[in-house]
């Protein structure tokens, strides 16, 4: 029987909106297509790519207090963006995965959005459960975190943050699975929900 799981859709113009994703390095080949999804979808829904800014971390954990200095307008963008830290070629119009043969547009930088006033930042991270209560911290002190971000400066963060079990629910929530069914890319849901709460929220200002 299929899943019943799952958002209904709805369609949200995405043209006049800056988004920002912050994403964490650790679980790199699952990061890459998780934001690879989000990125589409953002300008699948009318984001211009211009208008979309990406800064890694070094793991979820990191993800919290960059995304509050990402809000402020103050984190400094790495001399490297992550898209050609990560290998990530964004290049054309194109919304199917990015290859990396596809020509590197030039990605912006903080310094080309003065005044950065984001619509929505998406947090990514991918988080896969060890031999110790790691995880569990981790989970829940920036799931926590994340939230408080939201509600105290009033830009909604994303939660794009797998907390898998297994290295295989990780994979199959990037659309990665090892078995016939690849899954399904939660990045792409995490891009969807970006448009529809920055566009809401300049809506309810
Ligand atoms: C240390 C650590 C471990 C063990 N596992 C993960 C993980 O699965 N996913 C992730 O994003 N980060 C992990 N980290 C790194 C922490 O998030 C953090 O970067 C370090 O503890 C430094 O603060």
């Amino acid at each position: 029987m299929s899943s019943i799981k799952g958002p209904s859709s709805a369609q949200f113009d995405g043209s006049s909106l800056r988004i920002a994703i912050v994403h964490a390095r650790w679980n790199k080949t699952v990061i890459e297509s998780l934001v690879a999804g989000a990125i589409n979808k953002l300008k699948a829904c009318g984001v211009k790519d211009s208008n979309i800014i990406v800064q890694s971390v070094p793991g979820s954990f990191e993800l919290p207090f960059a995304c509050s200095k990402m809000i402020a307008g103050s984190y400094v963008q790495a001399a490297t963006s992550s898209r050609d830290l990560l290998g990530l070629n964004f290049g054309g119009s194109s919304t199917s995965l990015p290859s990396n043969k596809e020509p590197s547009a030039p990605t912006p930088t903080l310094a080309d959005m003065p005044n950065a006033p984001f619509d929505a930042v998406v947090a990514i991270g991918v988080l896969i459960k060890g031999s110790t209560m790691h995880f569990e911290y981790i989970c829940d002190s920036v799931s926590h975190a994340l939230m408080r971000i939201q509600i105290d400066t009033g830009v909604p963060v994303i939660f794009g943050v797998l907390t898998a079990l297994t290295e295989d629910q990780a994979l199959e929530r990037a659309g990665l699975g090892r078995g016939a069914d690849k899954g399904h890319n939660h990045g792409e849901d995490w891009g969807l929900a970006a448009v529809e709460m920055g566009t809401q929220s300049k809506r309810w200002a």
